[in-house]
């Protein structure tokens, strides 16, 4: 019965507050999208990705401005949030791998050497220290096949 209680608690708060996310606000309407790949798309390395961002700004990493932040890359692995520190993603810096590519100059574009195969790819927005904001301003996670 508890357990019962606390998961429909745990799914209320998640509806109440979108907060489950770093200190530095989005506004409303921000997106983040890939401009030049779609979903299915089978390309060639390397492969030229372009980051596009809608109401908000690109601000290099340390930047410390309202509705800014810089572009980070997710290569091959679940989208933001369903990573293996789960929620907590939301509220911690984004890690920097081979998995985890970060644009902190304020880069919107990038060249990417994949291995032949599927990738999934995700852009993910971070502020000035790397968290992404509250609400994240996330990309679809898309696949695409590497000839
Ligand atoms: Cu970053």
């Amino acid at each position: 019965m508890y357990k019962i209680f606390a998961t429909v608690l745990a799914g209320f708060m998640l509806l109440a507050s979108p907060a489950l996310a770093g200190e530095t606000a989005s506004p409303d309407g921000a997106e983040v999208y890939f401009i030049n790949i779609a979903d299915g798309d089978t390309v060639s390395s390397p492969v030229t990705i372009q980051f596009g961002l809608r109401g908000m700004g690109v601000a290099p990493a340390g930047t410390e401005k309202d509705h800014t932040g810089h572009h980070h890359l997710f290569i091959d692995r679940p989208p933001l949030g369903e990573g293996p520190d789960g929620m907590d993603e939301f509220e911690w810096p984004i890690p920097a791998d081979d998995n985890h590519r970060h644009f902190g100059g304020g880069q919107t574009e990038v060249s990417v050497e994949l291995a032949p195969g599927e990738h999934t790819l995700q852009l993910v927005l971070g502020d000035w220290s790397h968290i992404p904001h509250n609400p994240a301003v996330v990309s679809d996670v898309i696949t695409i096949t590497v000839e």
